[in-house]
């Protein structure tokens, strides 16, 4: 059997996973597009032999469409599209954020919770990546007994005008704000931003960067986390575990490097699309595979909420001179997301 997918939203995101679908993932048939740039959704259209439709509400209602991807900027649409295609009982997969606020998130567990049947999976790629897999199944089987301490980076080369100082949190930190407690296990007890009053030179005036922050696990794991979106070098993913008896470091999926003029050097990517392309083909994978045998496994809105409500804390901290903000849960976690 194939999946007929619908995608809405054609960008920067939308357009890698328009490929992915259409030429990457087994059993996926692209089978209609639609973005607010009709020429775009007409490129898509001819080059993959997709419908255009003319807007996400008309795709998801399609007979032609069984499943939705939404990948809408800006992200306010999320919620909407999302809880339309809970109203029709269609799968949908939604990148990140889920919504843009906690509030926005329970909205859609609750609808989800009340169909009776898990239809959303979040965009959480890095649960997929073999490097977070593997530190995962060692910290699962206590390989070098306790994990202490994480120390992270998450690092951009740029970022346009547009990404203003609370994006650093919802759009970047998010991505640690969601792996880390999955890694871990467990939820996160508080959290803090600090803004150094160093910036670097190539910030505009709407956006602090870099930026410092950290969670602690009710169990006590303190985590810091650099956020540098613009960092000049490329796109630099760093996770260090520590842990009793051994330190669990990600390492860069590319495995050549170059020796020459005295230098030993490894490519640094680009951007996501490259540091996590296996990762976003197999997150894509697992979902087809989910769909198509009516049970999804990936990523949940309550993450979804989860991650939004730790990302809430964070920015209250960095409005209150990084005060220490409590991460509380709205409720406990619905039957449903166990
Ligand atoms: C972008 O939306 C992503 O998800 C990237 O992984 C992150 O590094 C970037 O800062 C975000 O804008």
């Amino acid at each position: 059997m194939v999946l007929n997918i619908g995608i809405i939203g054609l960008g920067f995101m939308g357009s890698d996973h328009v490929k992915r679908v259409a030429t990457r993932i087994n059993g996926a048939k692209l089978a209609g597009v639609c973005d607010l740039k009709k020429d775009l959704a007409e490129k898509y259209a001819k080059k993959y032999g997709a419908k255009v439709y003319e807007n996400g509400i008309d795709l998801i209602d399609s007979p032609d469409i069984d499943a939705v991807m939404v990948v809408t900027r800006p992200h306010e649409t999320h919620e909407q599209f999302v809880l339309h295609a809970i109203e029709v009982g269609k799968y949908v997969f939604c990148e990140k954020p889920l919504t843009l606020t906690a509030a926005g998130c329970k909205k859609i567990v609750d609808a989800e919770v009340k169909h009776g049947k898990r239809l959303v999976q979040v965009g959480f790629m890095r649960r997929y990546d073999p490097g977070y897999v593997e530190i995962k199944e060692a910290i699962d089987n206590h390989t070098y007994g306790e994990p202490l301490l994480i120390h992270a980076t998450h690092r951009n080369a740029t970022v346009d005008e547009t990404y203003d100082t609370s994006m650093s949190i919802i759009e970047t930190a998010i991505h640690e704000a969601d792996v880390l407690h999955w890694l871990l296990g467990e939820d996160y007890e508080s959290g803090t931003t600090f803004l150094p009053k160093k910036q670097t030179k190539f910030t505009h005036s709407k956006l602090h960067d870099p930026q410092i922050i950290t969670l602690d696990t009710k169990s006590g794991v303190h985590i810091d986390l650099e956020v540098f979106v613009n960092d000049q070098i490329g796109y630099d993913i760093n996770c260090s575990v520590v842990c009793e008896n051994g330190i669990i470091n990600l390492r860069s999926p590319f495995v050549t490097s170059v020796k020459k003029g005295l230098h030993d050097s490894t490519y640094i990517p680009a951007d996501c699309t490259e540091r996590f392309k296996t990762a976003y083909d197999l997150e894509l994978q697992a979902w087809v595979n989910g769909v198509l045998a009516d049970k999804i496994t990936g990523p949940t809105s309550w993450d979804g909420l989860v991650a939004m409500v730790t990302c809430d804390a964070l920015a209250k901290s960095r409005d209150n001179d990084a005060k220490r903000i409590p991460i509380v849960l709205p409720d406990s976690k619905p039957a449903l997301y166990e």
